[in-house]
């Protein structure tokens, strides 16, 4: 309500982020919209109320005829979203290049492209041009929507360069930035070839947000250590400008699973599972399958533990979901066959003709099906070598506090989310298999009232630190920030 008793208009938020929430595909005339897994997609749907919320992004697929783009956005309409047109070119060379060979790699500490230095210097080069004129592209389509008044928050990796073209557009807008994955610390981040033009870039954000303040605090260093700019407790001040750099960790929507678990299908699905597996002990893997993942380690991991305790063959189960990402990516096609043939090998070495080990499947679940596993599961294994935060952990604690089930989570503590789970949770470092091994019989082994009092720990961080709650904080805090233009004038 506003001074005058009379409703408010809920404020007008432009989210824009690489993907829509949907992808789209083509049939004849008309387009098929669906909801497309991931992090982003399941944390931004957790943010219903308070918000008009307006989704900006590249819909997943080249639209070349004028005719098409304009029944797709017609389509998307309906949905609240307005798709950035990127042709297969640009595609490449920003998304499957720039974002997904170099920053990603680098984010997560896996490095920059090495297998022929010069020539990935090369192509770098021409990768960040199309970057740049991608999020050019993203900044005229936001333009074209925004209105006196509107937040608008960018999200990740793939849009540094936006807030930059947003303040050239116009300088009064209030624009804030959050990044997903870590962001490495600066030792790692000042090898990258153009580490200044991007951080510059997103200094002319009025808010930068992160997961945790460890990635904060890199993120402050790297501007002290390769711009030469002041770091101070509420971020990096450039000649008097103070751009606001803060922890905003993220949450899940847990209504959304708990009131699932409610629904007749999930129920019969659970049922279903209990009765399959019935006798014996289950565990679960749910990830994209990708490098930071750790995804070997976890398997690894499982095989030691089965060859050092040969009383829990037969007897325990791992159910390992890997929806595949990134598909035309070389590295990518090579962990997948490595992932098959771990499992094909353990699967052969333990299984029996009426027994199988690891459950591997290669695609994405329904909703449903997804929450039935998380509840019907006794261990949830969240082996990430690097993960901003981890959301999948998330949503296993929120489906488990049943009295039939408290499971465990075991964690990789290099997800963000061993910040806010670590004390229920049983952390591990994924790259000592040994350690990850003595885990797994840890949490197959853990005492009822142990069980309980973790899961406890964790479904009331899990309940209180919500989607809606992370995006509430994010944007209050970017209308309380007065944006540089009007400081400028009040000088
Ligand atoms: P992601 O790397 O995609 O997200 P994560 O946070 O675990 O990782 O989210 C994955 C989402 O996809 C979950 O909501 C999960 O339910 C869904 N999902 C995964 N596998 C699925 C399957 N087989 N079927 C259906 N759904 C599946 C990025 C960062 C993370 C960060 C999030 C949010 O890498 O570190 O937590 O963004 O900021």
């Amino acid at each position: 309500l506003n001074e005058k008793g009379q409703h408010r208009a809920a404020q007008r938020l432009l989210v824009v982020a690489n993907r829509l929430p949907v992808s789209a595909i083509r049939e004849g005339d008309s387009w098929d919209l669906r909801l497309s897994p991931g992090g982003l997609v399941s944390a931004l749907l957790g943010v219903k109320q308070n918000f008009e919320t307006r989704w900006i992004g590249w819909a997943g697929i080249n639209v070349p005829d004028e005719k098409g783009r304009i029944s797709l956005t017609e389509a998307l309409a309906l949905k609240g979203c307005v798709p950035v047109f990127l042709d297969d070119d640009t595609v490449d060379q920003y998304y499957n290049g720039y974002c997904n060979n170099v920053l990603w790699p680098l984010f997560h500490y896996i490095g920059l492209p090495q297998e022929d230095r010069l020539a990935a210097t090369r192509s770098m080069d021409s990768q960040f041009n199309a970057y740049n004129h991608a999020n050019q592209l993203f900044a005229q389509v936001v333009f074209s929507q925004y209105q006196e008044g509107d937040v608008v928050w960018c999200h990740d990796y793939h849009l540094m360069c936006l807030p930059e073209f947003l303040k050239e557009m116009d300088c009064h807008m209030k624009v804030g930035w959050f990044l997903h994955t870590p962001f490495p610390s600066s030792e790692i981040y000042r090898t990258l070839p153009l580490r200044s033009e991007l951080l510059k870039a997103v200094l002319t954000a009025d808010l930068i947000g992160f997961h945790t303040y460890d990635y904060a605090r890199h993120f402050v260093s790297a501007c002290t250590r390769i711009l030469g700019l002041e770091g101070t407790p509420d971020g990096v001040e450039d000649h008097g400008k103070l751009t606001r750099v803060a922890a905003f960790p993220i949450g899940i929507d847990p209504e959304r699973f708990i009131q699932a678990l409610e629904t007749d299908q999930v129920k019969f699905h659970i049922k279903e599972l209990r009765r399959f597996f019935a006798g014996r002990k289950v565990m679960l893997g749910v990830d994209r399958l990708d490098m930071i993942k750790g995804i070997p380690q976890k398997l690894l991991a499982f095989e030691m533990f089965l060859e050092k305790h040969p009383e829990w063959r037969e007897k325990v189960l791992l159910v390992q979901i890997a929806v595949p990402t990134r598909t035309d990516v070389p590295e990518y096609q090579r962990l997948t066959s490595q992932v098959h043939e771990i499992v094909g090998r353990i699967n052969g070495r333990f299984g029996s003709v009426t027994f199988v080990p690891i459950h591997h499947l290669d695609r994405s679940l329904a909703f449903h099906e997804l929450c039935a596993l998380y509840a019907s599961t006794d261990v949830a294994l969240v082996t990430s070598l690097r993960d901003g935060m981890n959301l999948v952990s998330y949503e296993y604690v929120a489906c488990q506090n049943s009295k039939k089930n408290q499971g465990v989570l075991v964690l990789s503590e290099f997800a963000g989310a061993a910040q806010s789970l670590g004390a229920g949770a049983i952390l591990v470092n994924p790259w000592n298999i040994r350690e990850m091994y003595g885990a797994i019989e840890g949490a197959l082994t853990m005492p009822e009232n142990e069980r309980n009092e973790r899961q406890r720990h964790n479904f009331t961080h899990v309940t209180t630190h919500t989607a809606q709650a992370w995006a509430d904080t994010f944007v209050s805090e970017l209308n309380d920030t007065i944006v540089e233009a009007e400081l400028r004038t009040l000088r």
